[in-house]
């Protein structure tokens, strides 16, 4: 490797992304921690608030997700979009619990002019009005949209490639790789923040991860935020028996993120109620700064408020 560790570089080739993650474990942890120590406070952790707005029913057939309507095994109730009051007033519940970042989810594929986004554009003005960050997850964007969005304060958008451009036809096929990246450069010609990044544990090869962090580091600027999902296996979707992930291939996935895009957030997400207190510990080393805290992620349960008490304690954060 040429360049310093910890520049920020749009060129990585995946096989020198593959490379980093192939590093002995300590090795890698340890440049890991070096270039987040650069970056970032290493005592800081951002804790981000999650809430599905808006559950079930989505005509998408993403085969991880249980609110995708083509998996009707897993018998997911369809809701309404939320009400805004009720949503602030959640926000206002996880502030003072500690939360930063307040996400809100909605299970569309696109957004729809009308009445709901309406709505959600007065959810976002809430919850920014409350002095957290605002990001919401929506699917689609069009321009004038993301700037209506933009216009609301919202700080970020959620929209994750989830994996390689070559794997992605084996968990998606009700839209494209270039779709995902349509609504990202949308997002971004408004000013928002992006938050985008994936899933591990779907079956996907290294050089799938890899690949993966590869289109994300070859954007410019990098994605804000990375949040490194570890498959949630729900019963009733086609992932179901896919084994849960060693913790270990996370700490890696973590690392090599880390070293891909030094100045990023990156958010350890789904499956992290999967992990011990020391394995979530040895993602923070590994270059990990925020977590989704609260005891449900979307409508799977999150590492519960009482383990992030003892997590918090454990490394001296408030
Ligand atoms: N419909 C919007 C979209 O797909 O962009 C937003 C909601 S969607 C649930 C947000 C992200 O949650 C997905 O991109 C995926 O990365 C993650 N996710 C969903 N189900 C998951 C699961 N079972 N395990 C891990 N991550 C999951
Ligand atoms: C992200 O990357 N992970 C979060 C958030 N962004 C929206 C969602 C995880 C969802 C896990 C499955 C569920 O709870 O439904
Ligand atoms: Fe719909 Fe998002 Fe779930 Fe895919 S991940 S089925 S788009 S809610």
């Amino acid at each position: 490797m040429t360049a310093v560790d910890g520049a920020i570089r749009h060129d990585w080739t995946t096989d020198q992304i593959v490379a980093l993650h192939e590093l002995p474990l300590l090795e890698l942890v340890g440049r890991a921690n070096a270039v987040h120590r650069q970056h970032h406070d290493p005592n800081k952790v951002q804790k981000a608030s999650l809430l599905s707005i808006k559950t079930g029913g989505c005509p998408e057939n993403c085969a991880y997700c249980p609110q995708s309507a083509h998996h009707r095994d897993v018998g997911m109730n369809r809701d309404k979009l939320m009400d805004p009051r009720s949503v602030v007033a959640r926000a206002a519940t996880a502030k003072a619990a500690g939360a930063e970042r307040f996400c809100m989810g909605a299970a569309w594929r696109q957004v729809r002019d009308g009445k709901e986004f309406d709505a959600v554009v007065e959810m976002v003005e809430g919850v920014r009005a409350l002095g957290m960050e605002a990001c919401v997850t929506l699917g689609m964007l069009k321009p004038h949209q993301a700037e209506r969005l933009a216009a609301a304060g919202l700080t970020a958008y959620n929209h994750n490639l989830d994996t390689s451009p070559e794997f992605y036809g084996r968990i998606i096929t009700t839209r494209t790789y270039a779709d995902r990246l349509d609504t990202l450069a949308t997002v971004r010609s408004f000013g928002i923040d992006l938050c985008c990044g994936g899933i591990i544990g779907m079956g996907e090869t290294i050089h799938d991860r890899a690949s993966m962090l590869q289109v994300l580091a070859g954007m410019e600027p990098h994605p804000e935020s990375v949040p490194i999902n570890a498959l949630v296996p729900v019963e009733g979707t086609p992932l179901a028996r896919r084994p849960r992930i060693d913790p270990l291939e996370l700490v890696r996935m973590v690392a090599t993120t880390r070293l891909a895009m030094p100045a990023s957030t990156v958010r350890l997400s789904a499956g992290r109620s999967g992990l011990n207190r020391e394995a979530q510990i040895l993602c923070l080393v590994a270059g990990a700064n925020s977590v989704f805290y609260g005891d449900t992620l979307l409508t799977t349960p999150n590492a519960g408020i009482g383990e992030d008490a003892e997590l918090f304690a454990a490394i001296g954060e408030p």
